[in-house]
């Protein structure tokens, strides 16, 4: 009873190498330069992912799981109150969180069965080769999916009961807007009863942040850099590794942690997939991710302007880390 849906490739492979380079182009093209975050995740960068959870400086990953170990019976009792459900896991990864709840509920002998849904291709089948050995009997769907065509898949179960996760403070990588309209866009999905789990990273001392997402070991750089890396190998792109450098800055007011790729020199770039050159003057960065923290009100807000209605919040020990429960 496992298997997996890949909704990733449109009519043809090709067609995902051209949307790729249509943003590249575009992001290099404009001023300030920006490259989208989600272009990370290919099989090296979906590793480097991997490497960056288990850093002593990424707080985050920590502090979830240990807020879903302390917190986990209470959630599958939530979730398993009104029977059956599809627990849809968006942006699953490797689901070494949601693995707590999966154990919990087949200990507690919940009926449901398991859709995680993510970009990366890799992450899903490894997933699913995993839960096989780990679980051979639980029913799960993996589907490699960008968030809004995974949410399709909940079109065409709309009256079955459903609990989406959105955790690891994916939400974060939306800048406010975007995120206020995925969560908008998620409870459409969603009928009456239905529940949406939001995991949150907190605002904290802003040092503690930053240290996060500028490790000492250089695993966050070189996982930024993979995105120079990633449009070298797919799009036939000539991006001198040595002339960019990660940088990493937090602004405490607004709550973001922004990367950027800067170039240390006067220099272009050519691409062979547009056929255009890009240049750099020397200190010119390119924006390639936001990770936004939340206040607790913020986060209660976003689910009651999306039209939730707020059930509870679980937190860390330290408060710096929520799962916000939601109500359809
Ligand atoms: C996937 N996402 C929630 C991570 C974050 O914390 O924003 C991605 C990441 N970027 C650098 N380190 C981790």
């Amino acid at each position: 009873p496992n298997t997996l849906i890949d909704l990733s490739r449109k009519t043809d492979g090709s067609q995902d190498r051209a949307e790729f380079a249509k943003d590249v182009a575009e992001g290099l093209g404009q001023s300030p330069k920006q490259l989208s975050s989600r272009y990370f995740y290919d099989a090296k960068g979906s590793r480097l992912f991997q490497q960056i959870m288990a850093l002593p400086e990424y707080y985050l990953t920590r502090a979830e799981y240990s807020l879903m170990q302390q917190h986990r019976s209470a959630m599958v009792s939530a979730f398993a109150a009104d029977g059956f459900f599809h627990l849809v896991d968006l942006g699953a990864g490797d689901a070494m969180k949601t693995n707590l709840l999966l154990q919990e509920l087949v200990k507690q002998e919940k009926p449901f069965d398991y859709v995680p849904m993510d970009i990366s291709g890799s992450a899903m089948q490894e997933l699913g080769k995993d839960l096989r050995q780990e679980h051979p009997e639980m029913h799960v769907r993996a589907v490699v999916a960008e968030y809004i065509t995974g949410l399709k898949w909940l079109e065409q179960h709309l009256n079955e009961r459903k609990v989406v996760l959105f955790l690891g403070s994916n939400i974060g990588n939306f800048e406010r807007e975007e995120g206020q309209d995925f969560i908008c866009q998620i409870r459409q999905h969603l009928q009456p009863g239905d529940l949406f789990m939001l995991g949150v990273d907190l605002r904290k001392d802003p040092g503690t942040i930053l240290a996060a997402y500028n490790d000492a070991s250089g695993i966050t750089a070189a996982f930024n850099m993979n995105l120079l890396e990633r449009i070298n190998r797919e799009l036939g792109g000539n991006f001198d590794l040595n002339g960019f450098k990660h940088y990493a800055l937090y602004d405490p007011q607004l709550g973001v942690m922004k990367s950027f790729l800067v170039s240390q020199r006067d220099q272009e770039v050519y691409l062979e997939a547009t056929q255009e050159r890009y240049s750099f003057t020397a200190w010119e960065a390119i924006h390639t991710e936001s990770s936004h923290k939340y206040t607790l009100p913020q986060t209660t807000e976003m689910g009651r302007l999306a039209g939730f209605e707020f059930v509870t919040s679980y937190l860390d020990e330290e408060g710096g880390f929520a799962d916000m429960l939601f109500k359809a």
